[in-house]
């Protein structure tokens, strides 16, 4: 018996096994959930369908969030084989690499700027909007990933930081637009992991360091902390929480 049973999850953004989006799915399936995968192209599709058969799925479905069509084919595919959808996990933050080094606005370019807030905080609100059907009275929840950068200027974090303060500003707006179906919205603001994505930010390593000396648990977060924290905000636990960022990162954005 797990707080999951019979929940439906779709969760995005599995990369590879250090992946927060897998911490997330197999602290989900460990409570009980049905999990659906997504890869983002064909050089991990194989990839992430042995992840979602370690999670006991044969669900792995491609999608760009860059493209509306891979959008609406993933929730018609879904379709296919579930009847509702009870939990979206969104996962996915992209911006070119030479936007997360140096000073920010000699890095800042239009397109970097677009690019990042596209990809990284639009695809949120184009997954509820493309899934909301589906979710439809079920109680369900939405819940995305991000970083302190989103309300501290956090060196190298750039223009990430600012899609990430997008990112917090569109979950409210679709915890308020959403919550009358029945559907809760949060994010999860974790502390430094060291994924795929993480190895894009210059100075990563000094960034994990730093946390480490100086956070009040005196250690980074895992994947499996940030999983757990997911599990609850999509599970029926959390039924009364809506429109808010959880602080998954060992205490670090309490200090002065
Ligand atoms: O320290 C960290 N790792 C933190 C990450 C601290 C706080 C928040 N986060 C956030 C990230 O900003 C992101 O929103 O957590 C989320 C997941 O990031 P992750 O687990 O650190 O990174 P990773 O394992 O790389 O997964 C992110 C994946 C991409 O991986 P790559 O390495 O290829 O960028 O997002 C996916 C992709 O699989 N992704 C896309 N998926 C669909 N369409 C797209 C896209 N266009 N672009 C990236």
């Amino acid at each position: 018996m797990g707080f999951l049973d019979g929940k439906k999850i779709l969760v995005t953004g599995v990369a590879s096994n250090r992946s927060i989006a897998w911490g997330c799915a197999e602290a989900m399936h460990k409570q009980g959930a049905e999990i659906a995968l997504t890869y983002q192209n064909d050089k991990l599709k194989s990839r992430v369908e042995d992840m979602a058969a370690k999670c006991g799925s044969d669900i792995a479905l491609p999608l760009d969030v860059g493209s509306d069509s891979e959008i609406e084919a993933l929730f018609t595919a879904l379709a296919e084989r579930w009847d509702g959808l009870d939990a979206i996990v969104h996962s996915i933050a992209f911006a070119p690499r030479e936007q997360l080094e140096g000073d920010y606005v000699d890095a800042v370019t239009r397109e970097g700027f677009a690019t990042a807030h596209e990809i990284s905080s639009y695809s949120f609100a184009a997954l509820a909007k493309a899934g909301r059907s589906m979710m439809e009275g079920r109680n369900g929840a939405l819940l995305t990933m991000t970083y302190l950068g989103a309300v501290r200027a956090v060196p190298n974090y750039n223009v990430m930081g600012i899609a990430k303060a997008s990112l917090e500003a569109n979950m409210r707006y679709l915890a308020a637009s959403l919550g009358p179906q029945g559907t809760r919205v949060n994010a999860i603001s974790a502390g430094p992991i060291r994924t795929l994505a993480a190895a894009g930010i210059s100075d990563f390593r000094d960034m994990l360091k730093k946390v480490e000396e100086r956070t009040p648990m005196r250690r980074n977060v895992t994947i499996e902390e940030v999983g757990n924290a997911a599990a609850f905000l999509c599970s029926d636990m959390a039924s009364g929480i809506t429109g808010d960022v959880v602080y998954v990162d060992t205490g670090y954005h309490i200090l002065g």
